[in-house]
């Protein structure tokens, strides 16, 4: 009786002597598991809200910051660069580990980026680029590349010729925010491709500032200066095209058929209205960019080596192609 006693209190013994080893291992896994990923403190100066695209940008930070377990400090400096580098100084002074920013122009930077680098903080630039003569201000770009964008949009102009066999084309455009990436180069890649094709004929540019509501002024301006001598829209981004589009229809003609509307940007309503048939083509800059933005900021803070530059991958929708099988745009 007594050994079966003893029997079972051996046999107790070991099971709780087991049991206490695996809590032990498992809480040396799990600090382990937190040693290796430390928190990472990221400032982010977004540069608005002005658009659909800034607003699923900024989503898809946030979101992507919350999924990679990473402290996010995100202002919106509501269209001033004053304000984004006040942001950027304040996240110097925070000690920060990664400073990122989607610089509203490319030039101005210098001296607050000078800091940044003074104080040993690496910084990624989020969708638009600078201009700098400085080496080492910034570690990686993350965004797209505009120029092609403006290729993309020129080629299906020559395309559209072609297809309405159209001898000539009477040209306006509504570009986006002076000094800035995409209508720097947006406007580069479109007037380039097109330059050579005799039948293209720039009557007029005028800036939207990437604004809806500025968009519908420019087009109301530009109905009333060339009215049905306009044969093609080329602007650098949705919200403007939107704004433009009801101007189009009050003063009589009818977009996308009497006159070609090329748009950037790709967001649900530009594609949905494209379905419509009330614009002709839309080149995609995806504002998803918030995971390549913690995997690089995740390398930066471990030390480890960053590509230079991050294009994603892009494309257009069109007129010329089935559209129907679409999944949504989430922006
Ligand atoms: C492009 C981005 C532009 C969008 C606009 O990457 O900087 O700014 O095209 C937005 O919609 O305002």
């Amino acid at each position: 009786m007594i050994a079966k006693k003893f029997q079972s209190l051996k046999r107790i013994f070991f099971m709780s002597l087991s049991a206490a080893a695996f809590l032990m291992i498992t809480a040396c896994a799990a600090k382990e598991e937190v040693q290796h990923n430390p928190e990472l403190l990221l400032g982010f100066s977004q540069l608005g809200t002005e658009s659909a695209w800034r607003s699923g940008n900024s989503a898809d930070i946030e979101k992507k910051a919350e999924e990679n377990g990473v402290s996010l400090m995100l202002e919106n400096a509501n269209r001033k660069q004053e304000n984004q580098i006040a942001a950027i100084r304040r996240f110097i002074a925070y000690q920060v580990d990664v400073i990122a920013f989607s610089p509203i122009v490319e030039e101005g930077w210098d001296n607050v980026l000078s800091e940044a680098k003074e104080a040993g903080i690496p910084v990624i630039l989020v969708d638009r680029d600078i201009n700098t003569k400085k080496e080492g201000l910034i570690s990686c770009h993350i965004g797209a590349d505009f120029y092609s964008e403006g290729v993309m949009a020129g080629e299906y102009l020559i395309r559209k010729a072609d297809e309405l066999g159209k001898d000539s084309l009477r040209i306006v455009e509504i570009s986006g925010t002076e000094d800035s990436t995409p209508m720097r180069q947006r406007q580069a890649g479109f007037m380039d491709t097109i330059a050579d094709d005799e039948r293209m004929n720039v009557i007029e540019s005028v800036n939207g500032d990437f604004l809806k509501s500025r968009g519908a002024e420019c087009m109301r301006y530009l109905m009333e200066k060339y009215g049905t001598d306009i044969d093609v829209v080329f602007s650098h981004n949705d919200e403007m095209t939107l704004g433009a589009l009801p101007e189009i229809e009050k003063a009589g003609a009818v977009p996308g058929e009497d006159i070609i509307i090329i748009s950037i940007d790709g967001g649900q309503e530009a594609i949905d209205v494209l379905k419509a048939g009330k614009i002709n083509c839309v080149v995609e800059c995806t504002p998803m960019l918030g995971q390549e933005l913690m995997d690089t900021a995740k390398k930066l803070k471990a030390g480890e080596e960053v590509e230079a530059v991050i294009h994603p991958v892009e494309k257009y929708f069109s007129d010329e192609m089935d559209l129907s099988g679409l999944p949504p745009r989430g922006y």
